[in-house]
């Protein structure tokens, strides 16, 4: 009796972990992919970045050392193809200069809102995933926008994932350029 009764739980609990698996839509894209550049957000290149590429806020001399306006609105904006309606999350991979050089700015479709959001997080001086807000999407064309509002943020990688809440990213993957929207040649 035992046997069958673990036998339908454990096969209960594959089928619910390949569903959730299955259905989940995770896209990715570099950050030095974008669809368009403003300055002094600029491309730059390291070993430990995704495709050796990735976008800064360059530091200023002298690096802003408290919290304060940001001194341009550089940016990169990326067009993207949503596949299919749902609620994504968005996680950016990012390398920070100190606490006063540690988040972007990020816009959703309107790109002056009265109270943009950002994404931060302490992490400092290694690249590293930060979670930002899950967004309601429908299928079809969006624009994404990072933002300067610090100096010394930099930008590797960004995804957007139907995943749960509890998922997290553990390393950079592979770019999924098939939802970048690209120009008509
Ligand atoms: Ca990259």
């Amino acid at each position: 009796m035992a046997k069958s009764r673990v036998l339908p739980a454990v096969l209960l609990t594959l089928l619910l972990a390949g569903a959730s698996a299955g259905q989940a839509v995770t896209l990715v894209f570099e950050g030095e992919h974008y669809t368009w550049i403003k300055p002094s957000m600029r491309k730059g290149t390291d070993d430990g970045a995704s495709q050796k590429g990735y976008v800064e806020i360059p530091l200023q001399r002298p690096h802003g050392e408290q919290e304060g306006e940001p001194f341009d609105d550089g940016s990169v904006t990326f067009k993207i193809n949503i596949p299919q309606n749902g609620k994504y999350w968005l996680w950016a991979r990012t390398w920070w200069y100190d606490s006063c050089g540690n988040s972007f700015f990020v816009m959703v479709d309107d790109m002056s809102p009265e109270i943009p959001t950002y994404i931060t997080s302490t992490k400092k001086r290694k690249w590293g995933w930060v979670r930002g807000r899950q967004y309601t999407l429908a299928a079809g064309y969006h624009v994404i926008r990072f933002q300067n509002r610090e100096d010394g943020a930099k930008l590797d990688q960004f995804l957007l994932t139907t995943a749960p809440e509890k998922w997290e990213p553990k390393r950079a993957y592979s770019e999924t350029a098939q939802y970048l929207w690209q120009p008509e040649k």
